[in-house]
């Protein structure tokens, strides 16, 4: 086995750090190490967490990170911040709570921004994940603040998605238009130390009676005290209880095989994407508009002979006149 992936495989911090970043940069050493990294995958429990700012989602991953140490288990922590173009830690790193558990051996934390590069911050996401999977953390948890399309595509790589709501910020209207109720597979309603916590129990229960009416999986919903780490073990209790189950059902495996398909088809398409941009810069396409909106040829023409042409992609088109 070559060093650096001995060093990954032990934990080593510095060269995890050291490869999440040189992945994020666009490394094109990159895909090398993908490849030698992905036998080693495959058996942690990955866990999102997502929700409104300021929800408290960093407050509850951190009271959950030493409920999971006291059990013996390592974890992961990735906060994905796609408004930050900065990243390396400084969202997390410069909280007290944080910071406790970042002298822990068995605890790697990091930030990932909006520097995502090629193939955008949910695959640069996936692949920190595959990075900390290899390094044999157990649980690794993906904080995001649930509101954009990359967000949900980065909720898809988890096994189970936590969505973290307050009962004073009236905000469950707002995630049920977005989709993100769709994808919750537990409720934790944190602050339960403010008032509202059963009007915002009994809305979560109308509109998931809406929703996943005869889903085999009732999401349950957690309260919390994050602050003062009340209602954790109900957190991770009912995590457990949802991966047992996707385990029992074969979801597990279903779930990531979807989850490949459309990784795969990602990094297809934003390859096609790329070459096709860079072909957008030819003179003979600059001339192939300026035809179409002189109404020589039609858009779907040009798009027809760039397909065919220079993607070798063959339309079922016939050239028979419309009148035959
Ligand atoms: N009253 C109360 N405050 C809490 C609780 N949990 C967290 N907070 C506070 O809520 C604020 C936001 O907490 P964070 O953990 O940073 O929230 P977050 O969801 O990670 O925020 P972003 O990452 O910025 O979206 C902090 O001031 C916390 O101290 C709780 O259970 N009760
Ligand atoms: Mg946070």
């Amino acid at each position: 086995m070559e060093t650096w992936l001995t060093q990954i495989k032990e934990g080593n911090k510095r060269q995890i750090a050291r490869l999440i970043s040189r992945m994020e940069n666009g490394d094109p050493e990159k895909e090398k190490w993908l490849d030698a990294l992905y036998p080693h995958t495959g058996n942690a429990q990955l866990i999102g967490v997502t929700g409104s700012p300021g929800a408290g989602k960093s407050t509850l991953i951190a009271a959950l990170i030493r409920l999971l140490r006291h059990m013996g288990k390592t974890v992961g922590v990735l906060a994905v911040d796609p408004t930050s173009p900065f990243t390396g830690g400084a969202i997390l790193g410069d909280r007290v709570r944080m910071t406790e558990h970042a002298l822990d051996e068995g605890v790697f934390i990091r930030s990932m921004g909006s520097r995502g590069g090629w193939g955008g911050l949910a695959q640069a996401t996936s692949e920190a994940v595959r990075v900390l999977d290899a390094a044999g953390y157990d649980v690794i948890l993906i904080e995001t603040v649930g509101v954009g399309q990359a967000e949900w595509d980065i909720m898809h790589l988890a096994d189970t998605v936590t969505l973290v709501l307050n009962p004073t910020a009236g905000d469950v209207v707002q995630v049920f238009k977005a989709g993100i109720m769709e994808i919750a597979d537990l409720f934790v309603i944190n602050k339960a130390d403010l008032p509202g916590v059963s009007r915002l129990k009994q809305e979560i229960q109308d509109l998931l009676a809406l929703s996943k009416h005869d889903a085999p999986w009732h999401p349950p919903i957690i309260e919390t005290l994050a602050t003062e780490e009340k209602g954790l073990e109900d957190w991770w209790e009912a995590a457990e209880r949802h991966y047992a189950h996707l385990r029992a059902h074969g979801l597990l495996v279903q779930k990531r095989r979807a989850r490949i398909e459309k990784e795969v088809s990602d990094l297809v398409f934003s390859a096609w994407r790329e070459r096709f941009k860079a072909k957008q810069q030819a003179p003979r396409f600059r001339r192939d508009i300026q035809d179409a909106l002189d109404q020589r040829i039609s858009p779907h023409e040009v798009a027809r002979r760039w397909l065919k042409e220079e993607l070798r992609i063959e339309t079922q088109f016939q050239a028979d006149p419309v009148d035959d």
